[in-house]
């Protein structure tokens, strides 16, 4: 069936990091409306922002205070206002984030659940009583540590899979629910486009909460709440109350989730959701109880994963296709390579991979310039808990010496995504007149948008290219997908069949020429779109990063 949201391609604005526009060093709503020409020539349809509601920023705005309220740094609600009808009028929906997993404990309900054992909002939250003196199983935070919190005032513990000022909300509790769907509609009822819900996957907790295995750190992985017993039940309810009633598109962040939980999730039928997250790809490089590590990916790896989630959900339910987000390192330092030789090409490359699967791409801010890890220095360049937190936990268990962990946050850390986006040479690359809240990176003189928008070989211009394409061809967005060679270590090539139309996708990941000769089909058909010329092309084999994608005719 077609939707407006399997044709669309997703931009994601990070706004602590997008544009400044008030002078006091963090980007705001009145940058992002500074910008929006710029998101338009790109010819993306739908932004994602990050969330912009009223928070103590503990996690950046992931820890909400009040759901109806924007963060003071951001701006006012006449702003954000003005933001949704300037997009509107330039035709891109705005999709906004939902965290719902948690609220911030200096949200309201919060303040008076932990009040006393008999307060009305006491099972607004997850609350249990310690087991021999300590927390109540072995559940750890996404962020280090326990993620259970002692709490003096009544003597009890609270549950937060995410930071201790993160306490999970209790949604076996049906009031809780329902303020939840109530606020949705608020923000629906402005004429939203839709929601993107944080760690989804994590609001049904098992009953009686059992310990899981341990990881490295000794504690087990928040990932033992993901696809828990009731939360179909819980996003069913919130379709027929909520969602059903707009035309809008709903992603479901999903970590932990495997084929057979998204094909419920985001079955085609419509019950729940659009679409997922899922991250196996992301995984990739890192280990099954760590991803604290440089380990590289190994190519036939990522083929395999992206196979099964392309194979997997066919017909049945809707991938969303990214390399990169605001919790991922960027992926030309990750996959390709940000030696200045290639990086343009690798980005490129890249990009074509996955664009041209099936499902709805989402393009990272800065991902379409090309931006690339941060050479961060000491551990007091970093903002991000969840690397400063792992740190020194990681350190001071002794799993890992000093030297060592700062080259895994240097290559994993969240930050890597979070640094100002770069948009011109002047001064903290045009994205503030003061110093940011998070260092920028050296490279801005070389990499940013005024350069790329000017030079017409740039990938900015390969990225607005990639778009126009999938708005102009079916077979980009509905074609199935088949493999080709699984198994060689250097090309990652597909073939995507609608009716009668054939695409061939081939991406070398190698900084070296490959040899490779393009299937006979496909030897008289036109190329859609390629990172070289047809002059640097050479038959039989594929340029450092080469991407070729051809129609057959
Ligand atoms: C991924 C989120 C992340 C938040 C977390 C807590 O897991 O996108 O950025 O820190 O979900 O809300």
């Amino acid at each position: 069936m077609k939707n407006w949201w399997k044709e669309s391609v997703v931009y994601q604005i990070y706004p602590r990091s997008f544009c400044d526009s008030n002078g006091d060093g963090i980007g705001d709503i009145g940058g992002i409306i500074k910008r929006l020409d710029y998101l338009k020539e790109l010819g993306i349809d739908v932004i994602w922002l990050s969330p912009v509601y009223d928070s103590p920023n503990d996690d950046n705005g992931y820890d909400i205070r009040d759901y109806r309220k924007i963060m003071n740094e951001f701006g006012t609600m006449e702003e954000f206002d003005r933001l949704l009808a300037e997009l509107h009028q330039r035709k891109i929906r705005l999709v906004m984030d939902l965290v719902v997993n948690h609220t911030s404990d200096e949200h309201s309900w919060f303040v008076e659940s932990r009040k006393s054992k008999d307060n009305p909002y006491r099972d607004y939250y997850i609350w249990r009583d310690g087991k021999d003196g300590k927390e109540p199983n072995n559940w750890g935070s996404c962020f280090s540590g326990s993620a259970w919190n002692y709490d003096e005032e009544t003597g009890q513990y609270y549950l937060h899979l995410f930071s201790k000022k993160q306490p999970d909300l209790n949604w076996d509790n049906k009031k809780v629910r329902t303020e939840v769907y109530d606020m949705m509609k608020w923000w629906l009822d402005k004429g939203i486009d839709g929601f993107r819900m944080d760690v989804i996957s994590l609001i049904s907790k098992e009953e009686g909460l059992p310990d899981g295995p341990a990881m490295i750190n000794g504690y087990a992985s928040f990932n033992v709440a993901a696809n828990g017993p009731r939360v179909h039940e819980y996003l069913q309810e919130m379709n027929r109350e909520v969602l059903s009633g707009y035309d809008i598109m709903t992603v479901g962040e999903c970590s932990g989730v495997t084929l057979e939980e998204a094909a419920k999730y985001a079955s085609s039928e419509g019950k729940e959701l659009n679409m997922v997250f899922q991250f196996e790809h992301m995984d990739v490089d890192g280990d099954p109880d760590n991803k604290w590590t440089d380990k590289k990916m190994h190519l036939p790896d990522l083929k395999a994963v992206m196979t099964k989630w392309q194979k997997g959900l066919e017909g049945i339910a809707w991938n969303s296709l990214f390399w990169n987000n605001h919790d991922q390192p960027r992926v030309v330092s990750r996959f390709g390579s940000d030696c200045e030789e290639y990086r343009e090409r690798s980005a490129k490359m890249l990009a074509t991979c996955l664009h041209m699967m099936q499902g709805t791409p989402y393009v990272y801010q800065g991902e379409e310039l090309g931006m690339t890890n941060v050479p961060f220095e000491t551990i007091r360049d970093f903002r991000d808990l969840d690397s400063i937190n792992a740190y020194h936990e990681l350190t001071e268990k002794g799993i890992f010496t000093r030297e060592e962990m700062m080259k895994y946050i240097r290559y994993k850390s969240r930050d890597n995504a979070r640094t100002p986006m770069q948009w011109d040479t002047s001064a903290y690359a045009g994205f503030s007149e003061s110093a940011p809240w998070i260092m920028v990176n050296p490279n801005y003189k070389r990499i940013n948008a005024k350069e790329q928008m000017e030079r017409e070989t740039s990938v900015f211009h390969y990225y607005k290219k990639l778009i126009a394409l999938r708005h102009k061809h079916d077979i980009i967005v509905y074609g199935s997908y088949e493999l080709l060679l699984p198994d060689h270590p250097h090309i990652y090539a597909y073939i995507r069949t609608l009716g009668e139309q054939k695409l061939l996708v081939v991406c070398s990941f190698s900084s070296q020429t490959v040899t490779y000769s393009i299937p006979k089909e496909f030897e008289s058909g036109t190329v859609m779109i390629s990172n070289y010329e047809t002059g640097e092309r050479k038959c039989g084999e594929l340029k450092p990063y080469e991407a070729l994608v051809i129609l057959q005719s």
